[in-house]
Protein backbone atom coordinates (compact mmCIF):
# COMPACT_ATOMS: atom_id res chain seq x y z
CA UNK A 1 0.00 0.00 0.00
CA UNK A 2 1.15 3.45 -0.70
CA UNK A 3 -0.46 6.82 0.00
CA UNK A 4 -3.11 7.55 -2.21
CA UNK A 5 -3.70 4.08 -3.37
CA UNK A 6 -7.82 2.95 -3.76
CA UNK A 7 -8.72 0.02 -1.81
CA UNK A 8 -12.26 -1.01 -3.79
CA UNK A 9 -13.82 -4.51 -2.26
CA UNK A 10 -15.32 -7.16 -4.49
CA UNK A 11 -18.31 -8.89 -3.25
CA UNK A 12 -20.52 -11.15 -4.74
CA UNK A 13 -21.86 -14.88 -4.93
CA UNK A 14 -19.06 -17.89 -6.55
CA UNK A 15 -19.35 -17.11 -10.38
CA UNK A 16 -21.30 -13.64 -10.42
CA UNK A 17 -17.93 -12.46 -12.22
CA UNK A 18 -15.44 -10.78 -9.44
CA UNK A 19 -12.45 -12.27 -10.54
CA UNK A 20 -13.25 -12.01 -14.07
CA UNK A 21 -14.21 -7.76 -12.91
CA UNK A 22 -10.80 -7.56 -11.64
CA UNK A 23 -8.72 -8.58 -14.48
CA UNK A 24 -9.97 -6.24 -16.53
CA UNK A 25 -7.81 -4.20 -14.05
CA UNK A 26 -5.34 -6.72 -12.82
CA UNK A 27 -2.77 -8.96 -14.46
CA UNK A 28 -2.89 -11.58 -11.18
CA UNK A 29 -6.28 -11.89 -11.07
CA UNK A 30 -7.59 -14.96 -13.29
CA UNK A 31 -11.23 -16.01 -13.49
CA UNK A 32 -12.49 -19.34 -12.46
CA UNK A 33 -8.81 -20.44 -12.09
CA UNK A 34 -10.20 -22.92 -9.79
CA UNK A 35 -8.31 -22.41 -6.68
CA UNK A 36 -10.80 -20.00 -5.37
CA UNK A 37 -13.41 -22.25 -4.83
CA UNK A 38 -11.34 -24.60 -2.49
CA UNK A 39 -9.14 -21.68 -0.79
CA UNK A 40 -12.12 -19.52 -0.71
CA UNK A 41 -9.28 -16.57 0.80
CA UNK A 42 -9.65 -12.84 0.30
CA UNK A 43 -7.19 -11.90 -2.36
CA UNK A 44 -5.83 -8.35 -3.05
CA UNK A 45 -4.66 -7.39 -6.79
CA UNK A 46 -3.00 -4.43 -7.67
CA UNK A 47 -4.39 -2.49 -11.02
CA UNK A 48 -1.73 -2.11 -13.99
CA UNK A 49 -2.99 1.56 -14.29
CA UNK A 50 -3.69 4.89 -13.03
CA UNK A 51 -7.74 5.36 -12.62
CA UNK A 52 -8.34 8.81 -11.92
CA UNK A 53 -4.69 9.31 -10.84
CA UNK A 54 -4.84 6.60 -7.88
CA UNK A 55 -3.43 3.21 -8.14
CA UNK A 56 -6.62 0.48 -7.38
CA UNK A 57 -5.97 -1.91 -4.90
CA UNK A 58 -9.21 -4.43 -5.77
CA UNK A 59 -9.79 -6.94 -3.03
CA UNK A 60 -11.70 -10.18 -4.17
CA UNK A 61 -13.76 -11.99 -2.05
CA UNK A 62 -15.31 -15.61 -1.66
CA UNK A 63 -19.33 -15.33 -1.51
CA UNK A 64 -21.58 -16.30 1.41
CA UNK A 65 -22.70 -19.53 -0.98
CA UNK A 66 -19.53 -21.90 -0.55
CA UNK A 67 -20.77 -25.52 -0.44
CA UNK A 68 -17.89 -26.37 1.80
CA UNK A 69 -17.58 -23.33 3.98
CA UNK A 70 -20.40 -21.72 6.02
CA UNK A 71 -21.10 -18.55 6.08
CA UNK A 72 -19.55 -18.28 9.69
CA UNK A 73 -16.10 -19.80 8.16
CA UNK A 74 -16.33 -17.16 5.49
CA UNK A 75 -17.19 -14.10 7.18
CA UNK A 76 -14.30 -15.11 9.23
CA UNK A 77 -11.84 -14.68 6.33
CA UNK A 78 -13.64 -11.21 5.31
CA UNK A 79 -14.10 -9.78 8.27
CA UNK A 80 -10.29 -10.69 9.56
CA UNK A 81 -9.15 -8.91 6.14
CA UNK A 82 -10.83 -6.00 6.22
CA UNK A 83 -10.61 -5.22 10.26
CA UNK A 84 -7.06 -5.95 9.97
CA UNK A 85 -6.73 -3.99 7.46
CA UNK A 86 -9.14 -0.85 9.15
CA UNK A 87 -6.57 -1.23 12.09
CA UNK A 88 -3.83 -0.59 9.55
CA UNK A 89 -5.84 2.85 8.95
CA UNK A 90 -6.56 1.46 5.20
CA UNK A 91 -9.80 2.55 4.38
CA UNK A 92 -12.18 1.29 1.47
CA UNK A 93 -12.97 3.69 -1.47
CA UNK A 94 -15.99 1.88 -2.14
CA UNK A 95 -17.38 -1.43 -2.43
CA UNK A 96 -18.79 -3.19 -5.46
CA UNK A 97 -21.63 -5.90 -5.29
CA UNK A 98 -21.82 -8.33 -8.40
CA UNK A 99 -24.96 -10.16 -9.07
CA UNK A 100 -25.54 -12.65 -12.35
CA UNK A 101 -28.88 -11.35 -14.22
CA UNK A 102 -28.77 -14.56 -16.18
CA UNK A 103 -30.11 -16.68 -13.12
CA UNK A 104 -33.59 -16.67 -13.60
CA UNK A 105 -34.64 -15.73 -10.31
CA UNK A 106 -33.11 -14.29 -6.99
CA UNK A 107 -32.44 -17.50 -4.82
CA UNK A 108 -31.92 -17.90 -1.45
CA UNK A 109 -28.60 -18.22 -1.46
CA UNK A 110 -28.21 -15.03 -3.53
CA UNK A 111 -31.02 -13.26 -0.92
CA UNK A 112 -28.67 -14.66 1.48
CA UNK A 113 -25.69 -12.78 0.04
CA UNK A 114 -27.52 -9.50 -0.83
CA UNK A 115 -28.60 -9.35 3.12
CA UNK A 116 -25.25 -9.63 4.22
CA UNK A 117 -23.19 -7.61 1.95
CA UNK A 118 -25.86 -4.92 3.28
CA UNK A 119 -24.79 -5.37 7.22
CA UNK A 120 -21.72 -5.97 6.26
CA UNK A 121 -21.75 -2.25 4.52
CA UNK A 122 -24.40 -0.54 6.82
CA UNK A 123 -26.80 1.99 5.32
CA UNK A 124 -24.21 4.62 6.54
CA UNK A 125 -21.67 3.29 3.45
CA UNK A 126 -24.57 3.40 0.64
CA UNK A 127 -23.01 6.34 -1.06
CA UNK A 128 -19.74 4.26 -1.58
CA UNK A 129 -21.41 0.93 -3.02
CA UNK A 130 -21.93 -0.31 -6.42
CA UNK A 131 -24.74 -2.65 -7.12
CA UNK A 132 -23.78 -4.34 -10.47
CA UNK A 133 -26.06 -7.13 -12.25
CA UNK A 134 -23.19 -9.12 -14.34
CA UNK A 135 -23.51 -11.91 -16.91
CA UNK A 136 -25.81 -9.79 -19.60
CA UNK A 137 -26.37 -12.07 -22.92
CA UNK A 138 -26.02 -10.81 -26.32
CA UNK A 139 -29.03 -11.93 -27.25
CA UNK A 140 -31.68 -9.03 -27.45
CA UNK A 141 -34.64 -11.40 -26.53
CA UNK A 142 -32.84 -12.24 -23.05
CA UNK A 143 -31.80 -8.84 -22.88
CA UNK A 144 -35.24 -7.46 -22.65
CA UNK A 145 -36.30 -10.42 -19.66
CA UNK A 146 -32.80 -9.48 -17.93
CA UNK A 147 -33.83 -5.79 -17.81
CA UNK A 148 -37.03 -6.45 -16.45
CA UNK A 149 -34.50 -8.74 -14.01
CA UNK A 150 -32.92 -5.66 -13.18
CA UNK A 151 -35.55 -3.31 -12.79
CA UNK A 152 -37.26 -5.51 -10.51
CA UNK A 153 -33.85 -5.73 -8.34
CA UNK A 154 -33.28 -2.40 -8.36
CA UNK A 155 -37.02 -1.77 -7.20
CA UNK A 156 -37.51 -4.11 -4.60
CA UNK A 157 -37.52 -3.86 -0.87
CA UNK A 158 -36.45 -7.77 -0.57
CA UNK A 159 -33.41 -6.69 -3.13
CA UNK A 160 -31.67 -3.60 -3.47
CA UNK A 161 -34.18 -0.52 -3.50
CA UNK A 162 -33.05 -0.03 0.18
CA UNK A 163 -29.36 0.16 -0.36
CA UNK A 164 -30.68 2.51 -3.56
CA UNK A 165 -32.43 4.60 -1.55
CA UNK A 166 -29.46 5.16 0.76
CA UNK A 167 -26.85 6.28 -1.69
CA UNK A 168 -26.18 2.72 -3.39
CA UNK A 169 -26.11 3.18 -7.51
CA UNK A 170 -27.07 0.53 -9.51
CA UNK A 171 -25.32 -0.50 -12.79
CA UNK A 172 -25.42 -2.56 -15.43
CA UNK A 173 -22.21 -4.20 -16.25
CA UNK A 174 -22.52 -5.82 -20.15
CA UNK A 175 -19.88 -4.00 -21.89
CA UNK A 176 -16.68 -5.67 -20.60
CA UNK A 177 -13.72 -3.83 -19.62
CA UNK A 178 -15.86 -0.56 -20.39
CA UNK A 179 -18.49 -0.53 -18.45
CA UNK A 180 -16.12 -2.23 -15.57
CA UNK A 181 -14.01 1.19 -15.76
CA UNK A 182 -17.57 3.49 -15.79
CA UNK A 183 -18.04 1.97 -12.14
CA UNK A 184 -14.67 2.08 -10.63
CA UNK A 185 -14.52 5.60 -11.76
CA UNK A 186 -17.98 6.33 -10.50
CA UNK A 187 -16.42 5.07 -7.31
CA UNK A 188 -13.64 6.76 -7.26
CA UNK A 189 -15.81 10.06 -8.25
CA UNK A 190 -17.83 9.88 -4.90
CA UNK A 191 -14.96 9.18 -3.23
CA UNK A 192 -13.37 12.26 -4.00
CA UNK A 193 -16.21 13.72 -3.56
CA UNK A 194 -17.89 12.62 -0.56
CA UNK A 195 -15.06 11.70 1.63
CA UNK A 196 -11.92 13.68 0.61
CA UNK A 197 -10.67 10.58 -1.36
CA UNK A 198 -9.69 9.34 2.24
CA UNK A 199 -12.00 6.50 1.85
CA UNK A 200 -14.72 5.03 4.22
CA UNK A 201 -15.09 2.00 7.00
CA UNK A 202 -17.53 -0.38 6.69
CA UNK A 203 -19.79 -1.17 9.39
CA UNK A 204 -18.50 -4.84 10.37
CA UNK A 205 -14.85 -2.57 10.30
CA UNK A 206 -15.57 0.00 12.76
CA UNK A 207 -17.64 -1.98 14.86
CA UNK A 208 -14.52 -4.51 15.44
CA UNK A 209 -12.09 -2.16 15.67
CA UNK A 210 -14.48 -1.24 18.59
CA UNK A 211 -14.28 -4.47 19.93
CA UNK A 212 -16.70 -6.29 18.94
CA UNK A 213 -17.31 -9.96 18.40
CA UNK A 214 -17.69 -11.19 15.20
CA UNK A 215 -21.48 -12.55 16.41
CA UNK A 216 -21.64 -8.22 17.93
CA UNK A 217 -21.46 -7.28 14.70
CA UNK A 218 -24.06 -6.66 12.37
CA UNK A 219 -23.72 -9.27 9.90
CA UNK A 220 -22.35 -11.80 12.52
CA UNK A 221 -25.57 -11.68 14.02
CA UNK A 222 -27.42 -11.67 10.92
CA UNK A 223 -25.55 -15.28 10.50
CA UNK A 224 -26.11 -16.04 14.13
CA UNK A 225 -29.95 -15.50 13.63
CA UNK A 226 -29.86 -18.39 10.51
CA UNK A 227 -28.20 -20.46 12.70
CA UNK A 228 -30.20 -20.09 15.71
CA UNK A 229 -33.36 -20.72 13.03
CA UNK A 230 -31.75 -24.31 11.89
CA UNK A 231 -31.21 -25.04 15.17
CA UNK A 232 -34.74 -24.09 16.32
CA UNK A 233 -36.23 -26.25 13.10
CA UNK A 234 -33.33 -29.39 14.02
CA UNK A 235 -34.90 -29.37 17.78
CA UNK A 236 -38.90 -29.82 16.32
CA UNK A 237 -37.50 -32.44 14.17
CA UNK A 238 -35.65 -34.23 17.43
CA UNK A 239 -39.11 -33.23 19.27
CA UNK A 240 -40.96 -35.41 16.34
CA UNK A 241 -38.65 -38.19 16.38
CA UNK A 242 -38.72 -38.70 20.08
CA UNK A 243 -42.50 -38.76 19.89
CA UNK A 244 -41.94 -41.31 17.11
CA UNK A 245 -39.33 -43.52 19.04
CA UNK A 246 -41.67 -43.54 22.21
CA UNK A 247 -44.62 -44.83 19.77
CA UNK A 248 -42.72 -47.27 18.45
CA UNK A 249 -41.43 -48.87 21.54
CA UNK A 250 -45.00 -48.68 22.82
CA UNK A 251 -46.50 -50.58 19.89
CA UNK A 252 -47.58 -53.71 20.75
CA UNK A 253 -45.38 -55.51 18.02
CA UNK A 254 -42.34 -53.75 19.06
CA UNK A 255 -40.12 -53.40 15.26
CA UNK A 256 -36.52 -53.03 15.75
CA UNK A 257 -35.44 -52.04 12.90
CA UNK A 258 -37.97 -49.37 12.87
CA UNK A 259 -36.17 -47.90 15.97
CA UNK A 260 -32.97 -48.43 14.97
CA UNK A 261 -34.26 -45.90 11.73
CA UNK A 262 -34.97 -43.42 14.23
CA UNK A 263 -31.95 -43.75 16.62
CA UNK A 264 -29.63 -43.24 13.81
CA UNK A 265 -31.41 -40.26 12.56
CA UNK A 266 -31.70 -39.29 15.94
CA UNK A 267 -28.26 -39.47 15.88
CA UNK A 268 -27.39 -37.30 12.70
CA UNK A 269 -29.94 -34.77 13.54
CA UNK A 270 -27.85 -34.08 17.25
CA UNK A 271 -24.61 -34.39 15.20
CA UNK A 272 -25.62 -31.58 12.80
CA UNK A 273 -27.22 -29.22 16.10
CA UNK A 274 -23.61 -29.83 17.37
CA UNK A 275 -22.25 -28.20 14.05
CA UNK A 276 -24.34 -25.27 14.17
CA UNK A 277 -23.65 -24.66 17.64
CA UNK A 278 -19.69 -24.99 16.61
CA UNK A 279 -20.48 -21.99 13.98
CA UNK A 280 -21.86 -20.52 16.43
CA UNK A 281 -19.04 -20.70 18.88
CA UNK A 282 -16.51 -19.39 15.73
CA UNK A 283 -18.38 -16.47 15.99
CA UNK A 284 -17.00 -15.50 19.26
CA UNK A 285 -13.75 -14.09 18.41
CA UNK A 286 -12.66 -10.16 18.77
CA UNK A 287 -10.16 -9.12 16.42
CA UNK A 288 -6.78 -10.11 18.34
CA UNK A 289 -8.39 -13.94 18.19
CA UNK A 290 -9.71 -13.71 14.93
CA UNK A 291 -5.91 -13.08 13.79
CA UNK A 292 -4.21 -15.61 16.23
CA UNK A 293 -6.36 -18.22 14.59
CA UNK A 294 -6.65 -17.11 11.17
CA UNK A 295 -2.52 -17.16 10.75
CA UNK A 296 -3.04 -20.82 11.68
CA UNK A 297 -5.53 -21.53 9.29
CA UNK A 298 -3.54 -20.25 6.52
CA UNK A 299 -0.76 -21.83 7.18
CA UNK A 300 -3.03 -25.18 7.08
CA UNK A 301 -4.81 -24.50 3.70
CA UNK A 302 -1.57 -23.55 2.20
CA UNK A 303 -0.57 -27.07 3.33
CA UNK A 304 -3.64 -28.46 2.01
CA UNK A 305 -3.48 -26.16 -1.36
CA UNK A 306 -0.06 -27.20 -2.14
CA UNK A 307 -0.49 -31.03 -1.48
CA UNK A 308 -3.22 -30.81 -3.64
CA UNK A 309 -1.52 -29.19 -6.70
CA UNK A 310 1.21 -31.68 -5.96
CA UNK A 311 -1.79 -34.70 -6.60
CA UNK A 312 -2.98 -33.13 -9.51
CA UNK A 313 0.78 -33.10 -10.84
CA UNK A 314 0.78 -36.68 -10.68
CA UNK A 315 -2.48 -37.63 -11.91
CA UNK A 316 -1.39 -35.92 -14.52
CA UNK A 317 1.75 -37.75 -15.40
CA UNK A 318 0.40 -40.88 -13.97
CA UNK A 319 -2.68 -40.45 -16.22
CA UNK A 320 -1.63 -39.75 -19.62
CA UNK A 321 -1.22 -42.07 -22.27
CA UNK A 322 2.18 -43.57 -23.42
CA UNK A 323 2.31 -42.36 -26.51
CA UNK A 324 0.80 -38.55 -25.48
CA UNK A 325 4.06 -36.17 -26.90
CA UNK A 326 5.84 -35.06 -23.88
CA UNK A 327 6.11 -31.46 -24.58
CA UNK A 328 1.79 -31.86 -23.80
CA UNK A 329 2.28 -33.57 -20.47
CA UNK A 330 5.07 -31.08 -19.62
CA UNK A 331 3.01 -27.93 -20.70
CA UNK A 332 0.06 -29.67 -18.31
CA UNK A 333 2.05 -29.80 -15.76
CA UNK A 334 3.76 -26.16 -16.15
CA UNK A 335 0.20 -25.09 -16.08
CA UNK A 336 -0.20 -26.59 -12.31
CA UNK A 337 3.17 -24.75 -11.60
CA UNK A 338 1.66 -21.68 -12.94
CA UNK A 339 -1.95 -22.11 -10.20
CA UNK A 340 0.24 -23.28 -7.23
CA UNK A 341 2.76 -19.70 -8.16
CA UNK A 342 -0.60 -17.67 -8.28
CA UNK A 343 -1.25 -19.07 -5.05
CA UNK A 344 1.38 -17.83 -3.42
CA UNK A 345 1.54 -14.65 -4.81
CA UNK A 346 -2.18 -14.29 -3.65
CA UNK A 347 -1.50 -15.42 -0.18
CA UNK A 348 1.95 -12.28 -0.18
CA UNK A 349 -0.54 -10.38 -1.73
CA UNK A 350 -2.85 -10.69 1.26
CA UNK A 351 -0.49 -9.35 3.48
CA UNK A 352 0.18 -6.15 1.25
N1 LIG B 1 -21.24 -13.92 -20.07
C1 LIG B 1 -20.55 -13.50 -19.01
N2 LIG B 1 -19.74 -14.36 -18.37
C2 LIG B 1 -19.07 -13.91 -17.29
C3 LIG B 1 -19.18 -12.57 -16.83
N3 LIG B 1 -18.40 -12.42 -15.74
C4 LIG B 1 -17.83 -13.63 -15.54
N4 LIG B 1 -18.21 -14.53 -16.46
C5 LIG B 1 -17.84 -15.95 -16.53
O1 LIG B 1 -18.42 -16.60 -15.40
C6 LIG B 1 -17.52 -17.53 -14.83
C7 LIG B 1 -17.23 -17.16 -13.38
O2 LIG B 1 -16.58 -15.90 -13.35
P1 LIG B 1 -15.55 -15.52 -12.19
O3 LIG B 1 -15.02 -14.18 -12.54
O4 LIG B 1 -14.57 -16.60 -11.95
O5 LIG B 1 -16.56 -15.42 -10.97
P2 LIG B 1 -16.23 -15.26 -9.41
O6 LIG B 1 -16.45 -16.61 -8.79
O7 LIG B 1 -17.22 -14.27 -8.91
O8 LIG B 1 -14.82 -14.77 -9.28
C8 LIG B 1 -16.26 -17.48 -15.69
O9 LIG B 1 -16.35 -18.54 -16.59
C9 LIG B 1 -16.35 -16.15 -16.39
O10 LIG B 1 -15.73 -16.20 -17.64
C10 LIG B 1 -20.05 -11.67 -17.54
O11 LIG B 1 -20.23 -10.50 -17.21
N5 LIG B 1 -20.70 -12.20 -18.62
MG1 LIG C 1 -13.26 -15.60 -8.36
Amino acid sequence: MREGDAVIAVMGMTGSGKSTFISYFCDTAAAGHGLRSVTALVEAHVSRERIRGRRVIFVDTPGFDDTTRSNTEVLREIASWLADTYAHDIKLAGAVYLHGIQMPRVGGSAHTNMRLFRELCGDESMASVALVTTHWSRSSEERVAQQQRHDELVGDDAFWRGMVQRGARAFKHDRGPTSARRIVEYLLGRDADVNGGRGIGLRVQREMAGGATLDRTAVGAAIEARIEAMQAAYESQLGDLRRELDEARRARQVNERKIGEIVEERRALEDRLRDEQRKRHRLRVDLDRLRQERSADLQREAENVRHMLEERITAIIAESPLDLDPRVVRERVQRERGKRRRYEQGQKCFVM
